[in-house]
């Protein structure tokens, strides 16, 4: 019965939701055409589909053209690659996948937290090079006693405040408006990297943060402080963030998100003392499964007038 409902699927975000997608509706690929197919394609359907599945920190800006579009069913959390602007005022709805990732972001959040702290990846590479023969591999730094601060202490935030706690860490925060939590709150982003020894960013995308972790918060984290961004790439300088990594001012970092993904700024390649996760705070079989549900869910819901699961709220 869905069978007779056109989907397009802006591109692939992921191969087994899209299988899934595949069976059930009448799916178009448009990654998979060429410019002029693709602009051919969004004319034949118009007026007769209503619906677009695409990753959420990017899609094609062609759905637009989709006069018919009421309903972008995103594959993530952050909509950040969703122009809302755009679809204003003509009644498309947006959904994401909220709740379903936040433990596992929290877990790699807490992973690139041990890595920086302990220096494990460098460890590793000591083992491997038989160095652990001629002496003893440096000491790293405890958590036990030490303050993170989050940036951004939403869904996942607050998660990773829930597994700091059990490390013994004192959490404090920043976000545009306080929250009933009983950590200590900081109106700025200054504020918080003042008090933090750990400084762990997981705000969202877009212009409101954009470069908004800069030089100066890189130096008021500090020498022995350690930068942990699980949230954006597009909120951290990388320039200031490879030169303060290298002039001593920030000690260590550990990122998930780049401002331009798949690529790294070069610098941020040749240091040692920052380790580079391929944007995997998601990338759990079960997490990548449960996102994959609630995009087909909305989608469901749409067609069948009823409530959508996980509406973004503009
Ligand atoms: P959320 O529940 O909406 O939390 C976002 C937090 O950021 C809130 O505390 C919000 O509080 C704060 N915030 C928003 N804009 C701000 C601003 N301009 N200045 C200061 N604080 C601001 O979202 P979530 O589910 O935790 O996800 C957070 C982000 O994580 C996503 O948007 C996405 O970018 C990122 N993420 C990354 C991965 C990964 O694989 N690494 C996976 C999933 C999500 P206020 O509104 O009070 O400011
Ligand atoms: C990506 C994420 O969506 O949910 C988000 O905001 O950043 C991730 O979960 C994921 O990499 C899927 O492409």
């Amino acid at each position: 019965m869905l069978k007779r409902h056109h989907l397009l699927i802006a591109n692939k975000f992921h191969e087994e939701t899209i299988d899934r997608l595949d069976q059930q509706y009448q799916t178009h690929h448009l990654w998979k055409l060429t410019e002029s197919q693709k602009k051919l394609l969004i004319e034949s359907l118009e007026g007769q589909c209503r619906l677009v599945a695409t990753a959420s920190w990017n899609t094609d800006p062609l759905i637009y053209n989709l006069k018919s579009l009421k309903l972008i069913a995103c594959f993530g959390v952050g909509i950040d690659g969703i122009d809302l602007i755009t679809i204003r005022n003509r009644g498309v709805r947006v959904t994401n996948t909220p709740d379903v990732l936040t433990d596992a972001v929290a877990d790699l959040a807490m992973g690139l937290l041990l890595s920086t702290s302990r220096n494990l990846v460098n460890a590793d590479k000591f083992v491997r090079a038989g160095s652990w023969q001629k002496g003893a591999f440096p000491f790293g730094s405890g958590l036990a006693g030490k303050t993170l601060g989050i940036a951004g202490l939403g869904r996942i935030g607050l998660a990773i405040a829930q597994r700091a706690e059990a490390f013994k860490l004192k959490i404090e925060y920043h976000s545009r408006s306080k929250v009933n939590q009983p950590y200590g709150y900081h109106p700025s982003l200054e504020a918080l990297a003042t008090a933090s020894d750990f400084f762990l960013c997981v705000l969202p995308g877009g212009d409101f943060t954009k470069n908004c972790i800069g030089k100066n918060i890189f130096k008021k984290i500090g020498p022995a402080g350690i930068f942990i961004n699980v949230g954006r790439g597009s909120c951290v300088d990388e320039e200031a963030l490879g030169q303060s990594l290298s002039n001593g001012d920030l000690g260590a970092a550990g990122l998930d998100v780049y401002s331009r993904e798949p690529e790294v700024n070069p610098t941020l390649t040749t240091l040692s003392n920052v380790v580079l996760l391929p944007h995997i705070g998601s990338a759990t079989l079960e997490t990548r499964e449960a996102m994959g549900q609630l995009v087909i869910d909305n989608l469901n819901a749409e067609i069948c007038n009823k409530k959508l699961i996980s509406e973004v709220k503009n």
